[in-house]
């Protein structure tokens, strides 16, 4: 049976003081949690950091991105592997500001997805529509082009102890959450869209949903059936903000 997951991302934000405070909070604020897992994604710098700070508690250390490539000339990027080396396990990729900035491909992230899965890591696939998308009707399409990417190619069974976050880009960092109604609407839409292929995976896959979610937002978001904890920007910089949303899923 799948269990509630919140995870933190922390996105281009932090200090090693930053990571010394927010994770001692989360470790004080937290402690005494059970039902939910919990991970955290600071930037790459801080991950050795904050995976020391992190000893002996039930948070889990992820990461925002990973590179296509194990090794070599590629100037600038983090393997899976150096991933792996200090820690990391639950590992954010296809985040719609990485497709946006970065210009990644839905092809490019599902390459990211196998190699995770090979490396023994986590994937969270980020995927969501566009408010232009989200207007024209076109929130199932997007959704099911993006899920098709890894489906289609490596097989419903890729999807086996993964994380899928529906993060519609109209509501990432605006204060704009899609409503508890409309967020259950694509999470079904999701689940079924693998159980097409295969049931079993559809329904162990854990599907949070992300776009502002905060304290006062989350507990009705996770009391709808087919959403299993959220991806939280903004307000996992706070540890009070993040451990109630813990608690509201747990
Ligand atoms: C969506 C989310 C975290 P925020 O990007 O992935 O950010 O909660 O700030 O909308």
């Amino acid at each position: 049976m799948r269990h509630p997951l919140v995870m933190g991302n922390w996105k281009l934000n932090g200090s090693k003081t930053v990571v010394k405070e927010l994770i001692a909070g989360l470790r004080n604020e937290l402690s005494s949690v059970d039902g939910c897992g919990v991970a955290i994604a600071p930037p790459v710098m801080y991950l050795d950091q904050a995976k020391h700070a992190l000893s002996g508690s039930q948070i889990v250390l992820g990461a925002q991105n990973v590179d296509v490539n194990l090794s070599g000339a590629f100037t600038g990027e983090v393997s899976a592997d150096m991933l792996k080396d200090v820690g990391a396990q639950y590992i954010i990729i296809g985040h719609s500001e990485r497709r946006t900035y970065h210009k990644e491909s839905d092809e490019l992230i599902a390459k990211k997805f196998a190699l995770l899965k090979a490396a023994g890591l986590i994937p969270v696939l980020c995927i969501g529509e566009t408010e232009a998308e989200n207007e024209a009707g076109k929130t199932e399409e997007v959704c099911a082009r993006q899920i098709d990417a890894v489906l289609k190619t490596q097989g419903a069974e890729a999807f086996n102890g993964v994380v899928i976050a529906y993060e519609p880009v109209w509501a990432i960092g605006t204060g704009k959450s899609a409503t508890p109604a409309q967020a259950q609407a694509v999470h079904k839409f999701i689940r079924d869209h693998i159980a097409k292929e295969n049931h079993a995976v559809a329904a162990q896959v854990i599907l949070q949903y992300g776009g502002s979610v905060n304290d006062k937002n989350a507990a009705e978001l996770f009391a709808q059936p087919d959403i299993d904890g959220a991806l939280v920007g903004g307000a996992s910089l706070k540890a009070d903000a993040f451990a109630a949303i813990v608690k509201a899923a747990a």
